[in-house]
């Protein structure tokens, strides 16, 4: 939980503004709900139960219990259902800009994930699912908008909805190196998804070997893939790995995954339609396949479902492990020695895939998720009643839709964008002010020119942060570059002997000789070129 400096407030409001008017140009209202939610309205949806240690819950001195607010979704749909009554009421699009709790287990990388946060959340209501997807549209436009006058490198991707349910989302990323999320797109194209989400096209052709007999193998102390491949002298991809799978009713499952592919577990949960699978312990591993963790196989597993990715479906005679220490199995084939319940996409998409679109190879890059935004339907409208009455005088559930921005870690991800050796770079958009003032000496003449300038610049509306420490020139330079304001304006006596002021370009380290009379001027066109 951290404390907002001038400097840095500065920036978070510039944002806010941003957002603010983008959300009143798209038609949103601003209103602002409570920080705390007493619980009633989360046990309505089961979100009481369902999150754990991270929903950070307190009383009153009544004992009733209360949740510090982690988004809004129950108290904006209980306004909704004691508000309004008709169809000729939607739609309704509200949002807040307002302080979030979420008691992360790690808190990490400063604003970028805090346990107290800013957001901006914003809800949709509409009579049906036509105007729904119209309100989803012009919040993503809206959010175009806002990244774009942020002046971030930004994408648009296909996103998983979560545990939130629903039916449609996309994430905004900022694209850096240290993003914490993978995204996978088309270099020249449309097509852009978290890497979690990214569909995998079914494979073109299967393998035409012919069915070999089946061999066991010694493969002592052999546990990984690479030990394996290395031994029998095969490829990765001729490999399928057993992964063990528990699901919250302790069912156990088994995925097939080829061996140069990750599973993932949303694609699988989403399969099963559970939310909680995790892997098996090593006790359950060895339960069930007789053997340590490393040498679990399909063939001859009891009891335990066995899903498989499409890729091994256009496999034959590869390798798995044995159900026995030490043992693998040779010139395995599906069908012929074990049965797979349900082949699907269950793997991690990577780059060098096809597009699901055009299938062009993707791109992978980093990115971090600045803002989300979802089209609910009706899984809080029904859990709450949130209804109104239609043309025919009929009860009918508002289709929802909720749109996220951090404003914090849309800071941070600035940073992360721009920057350099020195410091930060800020787009002028959201720089805290837009000129730096650093007078070199405390003669009367460059405090004479500072102050007017000064006066001039701020008459014009232009923010001037004014550096009047008696500092040595290097000290001022270097804590200039480290804030990153856009335009650096350096008065010195040397400089004005001749009528001359300095300009430097943060970004580029540009340095433009100019006379203090066209100061403005030239600092007006730069500002309004941006
Ligand atoms: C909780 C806790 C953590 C949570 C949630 C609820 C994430 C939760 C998802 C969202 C979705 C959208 C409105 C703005 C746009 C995003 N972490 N989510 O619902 F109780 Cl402890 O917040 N909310």
């Amino acid at each position: 939980i951290y404390t907002y400096l001038p400097l840095g407030l500065r920036v978070i409001k510039k944002i806010e503004n941003i957002i603010r008017e983008e959300m009143n140009r798209a038609g949103a209202q601003e209103l602002l709900m409570p920080i705390l939610s007493p619980a009633e309205l989360w046990k309505e949806t089961g979100r009481w139960d369902f999150y754990g240690k991270e929903l950070l819950r307190c009383q009153d001195r009544h004992d009733r219990n209360f949740c510090f607010g982690p988004t809004h979704e129950e108290v904006i749909t209980d306004l909704f259902r004691r508000e309004i009554r008709s169809y000729r009421q939607l739609p309704l699009n509200f949002y807040q800009i307002q302080t979030k709790f979420r008691d992360e287990i790690r808190p990490r990388f400063g604003l970028m994930r805090g346990r107290e946060f800013i957001m901006k959340d914003a809800y949709s209501f509409d009579r049906d699912e036509e105007s729904a997807r119209a309100s989803y549209q012009k919040m993503y436009d809206a959010y175009q908008r806002i990244f774009i006058r942020c002046g971030l490198n930004f994408r648009p991707v296909e996103a998983d909805n979560g545990l939130i349910g629903g039916s449609m989302s996309h994430e905004f990323m900022v694209l850096a190196d240290t993003g914490e999320e993978t995204i996978l797109y088309e270099e020249q194209g449309t097509y852009a998804a978290n890497v979690e989400q990214a569909e995998v096209l079914p494979p073109t052709e299967s393998s035409t070997e012919h069915l070999l007999p089946l061999e066991k193998i010694d493969t002592p102390g052999m546990k990984t893939i690479k030990d394996v491949c290395k031994f029998l002298q095969v490829e990765s991809h001729q490999l399928v790995k057993t992964l063990l799978y528990q699901t919250s009713v302790k069912e156990i499952i088994a995925v097939l995954i080829r061996g140069d592919h990750e599973a993932n577990e949303i694609k699988i949960n989403r399969l099963l339609n559970t939310t909680a699978l995790t892997l098996a312990d090593t006790e359950t591993v060895a339960r069930v396949t007789s053997a340590p963790v490393g040498f679990a196989g399909p063939v001859g597993l009891k009891e335990v479902r066995i899903l498989a990715d499409q890729a091994v479906q256009a496999m034959n005679n590869f390798v798995v492990g044995g159900n026995a220490k030490g043992t693998h199995l040779q010139n395995v084939n599906w069908d012929r020695d074990f049965k797979v319940e349900t082949f699907a996409d269950l793997r991690q998409a990577q780059a060098g895939d096809p597009s699901p679109l055009t299938k062009k190879p993707l791109s992978a890059a980093r990115g971090i998720e600045v803002g989300h935004v979802f089209l609910l339907g009706t899984k809080y409208s029904e859990a709450m009643e949130a209804t109104f009455l239609d043309e025919q005088g009929k009860e009918t559930l508002a289709i929802m839709g909720c749109y996220g921005i951090g404003v914090g870690r849309t800071a941070a991800a600035s940073i992360e964008q721009n920057h350099d050796a020195k410091g930060m770079i800020w787009p002028p958009s959201i720089a805290p002010f837009h000129v730096h003032l650093l007078p070199v000496t405390t003669s009367e003449k460059v405090l004479d020119t500072s102050k007017k300038l000064y006066q001039a610049l701020t008459e014009a509306g232009i923010e001037v942060l004014w550096d009047d420490r008696e500092e040595r020139a290097g000290v001022k330079f270097n804590d200039a570059d480290l804030i990153g304001i856009p335009y650096h304006l350096t008065i010195g006596d040397k400089g004005l002997k001749n009528s001359i002021v300095e300009i430097k370009h943060r970004r580029t380290g540009e340095v433009v000789k100019i006379k203090p009379g066209q100061i403005l001027r030239y600092l007006e066109e730069q500002l309004s070129s941006q």
